[in-house]
């Protein structure tokens, strides 16, 4: 893997960096992608399994589905991709993570300022009196629950197609995003939109873009430095490289 002088030189002047983050930063903990190779996408299509409308049409199928991959996240661990990134934090003083993933493993390697643009697979919540419930209520459930309070459908609590992120934490995103003097893109193919929008505001704001990733997607030409590797390798290697 390439990792230039400058961006070694850039990262130990910088104050304040971004981490903008796909599932690619979690494949090497286990967990598949969406749109790679025996991505999650490829047996059935995201609308069928992640809309409002997929899962109208199919509770249970979603259900089920989103149940299958909180058995997977509770049986992986974050990777060293995940652990450099909360490592960071002390030399640093400001780093955020803007993640795309619901995976929670961000948070379980220690990360402190994790803004989850598209929810979080532990979370769910009744479509009709939104009281929340934690995973650990419905642990071998497999039909979609019902509400204890009012009967009403209990959903995840992540954001689908068509469904419009958290407001406040994306617009917190885009701030982060604009103060930031290097923006990581790590493991993401950078097509959903509006969270792709994240780096292209840091770039319009004068950071310095930085993509890890194990080929070129759709933002390779706008970045500054594009490093071609996997994450659970290159961000160890950066980190050892800044610490020198
Ligand atoms: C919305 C659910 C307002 C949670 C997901 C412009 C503006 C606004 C909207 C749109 C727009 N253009 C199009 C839209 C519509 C749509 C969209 O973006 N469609 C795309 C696909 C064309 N956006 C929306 O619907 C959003 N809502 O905008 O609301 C609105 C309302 C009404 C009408 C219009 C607008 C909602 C988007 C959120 C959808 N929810 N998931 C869940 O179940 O997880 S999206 C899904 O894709 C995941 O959340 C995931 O996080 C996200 C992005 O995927 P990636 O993380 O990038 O994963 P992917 O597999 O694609 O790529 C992995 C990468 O890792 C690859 O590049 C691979 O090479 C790399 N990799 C692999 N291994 C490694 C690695 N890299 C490093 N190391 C490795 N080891
Ligand atoms: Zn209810």
């Amino acid at each position: 893997m390439d990792i230039s002088q400058k961006l070694i030189a850039k990262l130990k002047s910088a104050k304040s960096i971004l981490f903008f983050t796909g599932a690619g930063i979690s494949a090497e903990s286990g967990i598949d992608t969406f749109r790679g190779k025996g991505g999650l996408w490829n047996k059935m299509s995201a609308q069928e399994l992640a809309s409002f409308d997929g899962f109208m049409k199919n509770p249970n199928l979603v259900w089920e589905w989103y149940q299958y991959r909180r058995k997977i996240v509770r049986e992986t661990e974050p990777n060293a991709g995940h652990k450099v990134i909360a490592q960071l934090e002390k030399h640093f003083n400001k780093v955020t993570v803007v993640t795309q993933n619901v995976d929670n493993l961000h948070k379980r390697a220690g990360s402190s300022n994790i803004l989850e643009l598209h929810g979080n697979i532990e979370r769910n919540f009744c479509m009709d009196c939104k009281t929340f419930y934690g995973v650990e209520n419905f642990l071998d459930s497999e039909k979609a629950p019902r509400c204890k309070k009012c009967g009403g459908i209990i959903r995840p609590d992540v954001v689908w197609f068509g469904e419009t992120l958290p407001q406040e934490i994306f617009a917190e995103a885009e701030r982060k995003a604009t103060e930031s003097d290097i923006c990581f893109i790590v493991g993401t193919s950078a097509v959903v939109y509006p969270a792709a929008y994240i780096p292209i505001s840091a770039k319009e704001a004068g950071a310095t873009l930085v993509e890890i990733n194990i080929e070129a997607t759709e933002i390779t030409n706008q970045v500054d430095y594009s490093i071609i590797g996997k994450a659970g390798e290159v961000l160890p290697k950066l980190f050892e490289l800044f610490l020198e």
